[in-house]
């Protein structure tokens, strides 16, 4: 039996690059993207979209009815920036978004669910360092709140009723393909797009605010290899810890001006500071690694390679 794959936000900074190489490498007519709104020229003619909230039950039912989809990626959320200004509306998007898949899944309407959660499911009294798998959490963002709910019922769902969902915590995510919208990390592309057309960058964090990160083309795979792992291999039904790199934006400066000399950095720090400074400043992710192979490929020189050349290339 061919499988049919649904992605659920589709056109954010995630969906837009896991749509395409999951159409790579399954067809695209196996691979339906959808969104509350169309995406880019690449993703709209690589396969079938759909306009699709799927906060709306009954919508989402029927997408997955239409195509006989067997397995949901659930791209869609309100990252953490934007989540502060509106609480409501995030958790709103956040819980009953990843409740109707879940629920399909019970109801053995779906077979597979990848759920992405964040490192903003830790807090302020979590160990900053080397952050354990299992530890004290206490996120203090409404966003990581809504991913730390977002895991005890992906992890009540599989021991209740079986449903393979499985998840990892995204570290801030580096990507040239679409650009991120709402999160705290997001300096961290910002910072290209600005060191290429005008040679200076103004960041809203400090310079020493080191948080973990990683390049898009490792999340990517990431989320392809636990989705692919045996289902024995899966010992988290939580969400596993994952890591690539972590540096500091005076760091990130510093790779970007060993390629720009004359780029120049300025920080003037805003609320998401204080969200910054409840994370970790690195994640231990040897579980990962141990359960289903993990091994980051990307660092920040290697990253900063790769954005300043696919950017440049692409005005
Ligand atoms: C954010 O900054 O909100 C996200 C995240 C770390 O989950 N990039």
């Amino acid at each position: 039996m061919p499988k049919y794959i649904l992605i659920i936000g589709a056109c954010g900074q995630i969906g837009t690059e896991l749509t395409l190489t999951l159409r790579e490498k399954h067809g695209g007519d196996h691979v339906i993207a959808s969104d509350i709104r169309e995406g880019n020229d690449e993703l709209m003619q690589s396969g079938p979209f759909e306009i699709l909230d799927a906060t709306n039950y009954d919508a989402l039912e029927e997408v997955i009815a239409y195509y006989e989809i067997s397995e949901v990626y659930l791209m869609a959320a309100m990252l953490s920036a934007t989540a502060e200004k509106f609480p409501m509306r995030a958790w709103n998007l956040n819980m009953n978004t990843l409740f109707n898949v879940l629920n399909l899944a019970k109801d053995k309407k779906i077979d597979k669910i990848f759920w992405p959660s964040s490192i903003a499911v830790f807090g302020p009294n979590t160990p900053k360092d080397d952050t354990p798998q299992n530890t004290i959490m206490e996120p203090s963002t409404v966003y990581g709140i809504s991913k730390q709910s977002g895991e005890r019922w992906c992890e009540y769902y599989f021991n209740k009723f079986n449903v393979d969902v499985r998840s990892i915590r995204y570290p801030g995510l580096i990507s040239w393909k679409t650009m991120p919208g709402g999160g705290t990390t997001d300096y961290a592309v910002e910072i290209y797009h600005k060191a290429l057309a005008e040679k200076s960058y103004t960041c809203f964090l400090e310079e020493d605010t080191k948080l973990p990160m990683m390049f898009m083309d490792d999340a990517i795979r990431a989320t392809l290899q636990i989705m692919e792992a045996p289902e024995e291999n899966i010992k988290e039904r939580s969400a596993y810890n994952l890591a690539a790199m972590s540096f500091t934006p005076k760091e990130m400066a510093e790779s970007i001006k060993a390629v720009i000399p004359e780029f120049k950095i300025t920080y003037e720090p805003d609320f998401r500071q204080e969200i910054a400074n409840s994370w970790p400043s690195s994640i231990d992710d040897s579980k990962a690694q141990k359960d289903w192979n993990w091994q980051a490929e990307f660092d920040l020189e290697k990253t900063t390679k790769a954005m300043l050349e696919n950017l440049k290339n692409r005005v």
